[in-house]
């Protein structure tokens, strides 16, 4: 399997695919979520694969969506582009995925690991959903999936405000499941994945299957909410502005309009 954005390294019966867009800190384009989409239905459809990991460089699991290729998009053409489902398809992958996250796991990034279903986070890691500080709010169930997993309270301060969250508070939390030196997180990954591939397959199916019910029911009704809120800033000169800013390293001019 060879692709532009991506690197997929098989190691039978476990599968590792590297984000690969290191000059831009592995921000996801639209070529890069297609490719990964790609591998990843592959790989699940592998009988030799049971496994997964999910992967970055040192500096960046990945730091949000491409603002590139947003920064001047309206509303109706973010929603034609219908990218969700391709972000839907990472959560529909039926083997165990597990993100190996060093350095940021931002924006897009965040919500990319927050889809696997396992988080090993290396020392490194810093997790943000900084959407806010360029004039629009996560997109990809950050808002439903955060609030799940660290509460209400604690989604609202972390998302409200986009700070930081380095990797020992992502472990109290309850996002990673464990923290270790950045040249061991691939490995830490590897051996859980080894450990999760010696179960029974089916039941190791059904398991994840199970617990990812937990999550359904009204979380639909809020992605739909997310998406919709979501298109709509891309309408506000906030998300112009926030974005621009960005592009041309300044401090956003927000005007709540
Ligand atoms: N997009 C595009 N380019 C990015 C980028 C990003 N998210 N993050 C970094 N880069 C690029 C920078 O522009 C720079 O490129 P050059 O200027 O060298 O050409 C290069 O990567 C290195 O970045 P910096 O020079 O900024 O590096 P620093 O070490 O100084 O700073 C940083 C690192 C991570 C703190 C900084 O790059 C940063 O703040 N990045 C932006 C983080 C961010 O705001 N992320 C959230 C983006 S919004 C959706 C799905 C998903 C989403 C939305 C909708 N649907 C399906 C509808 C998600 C949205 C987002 O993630």
């Amino acid at each position: 399997m060879s692709y532009q954005n991506l690197l997929v390294m098989r190691e039978d019966p476990v599968a590792i695919v590297q984000l690969n867009r290191p000059k831009v800190l592995n921000a996801l384009n639209l070529a890069l979520m297609q490719e990964l989409v790609d591998a990843l239905q592959h790989l699940d459809q592998d009988e030799k694969i049971r496994c997964l990991i999910l992967t970055g460089d040192e500096k960046a699991f990945a730091a949000g969506a491409d603002i590139r290729e947003m920064a001047d998009a309206g509303p109706i053409e973010m929603l034609q582009r219908n990218t969700i489902p391709l972000w839907d398809r990472v959560q529909a992958v039926s083997k165990p995925t597990i993100a190996a996250v060093s350095g940021y796991a931002l924006g897009g990034g965040c919500e990319l690991a927050l889809l696997c279903d396992i988080i090993v986070a290396s020392e490194t890691a810093r997790f943000a959903q900084p959407e806010i500080n360029i004039g629009v709010i996560p997109g990809a169930g950050g808002t439903q999936r955060l609030a799940r997993t660290l509460g209400k309270h604690k989604a609202m301060e972390f998302i409200l405000t986009g700070r930081t969250m380095l990797a020992q508070e992502a472990l109290d939390a309850g996002l990673a499941c464990r923290v270790v030196p950045p040249e061991a997180c691939l490995d830490e990954a590897r051996k859980l994945a080894v450990e999760i591939c010696q179960r029974s397959p089916l039941a190791v199916k059904l398991a994840k299957e199970a617990i990812l019910k937990a999550f359904e029911g009204s979380l639909r009704e809020g992605l739909d909410f997310e998406r919709k809120c979501f298109y709509l800033m891309f309408g506000s000169e906030d998300q112009k502005e926030g974005m621009r800013a960005f592009l041309e390293k300044r401090q956003a001019e927000f005007k709540g309009r």
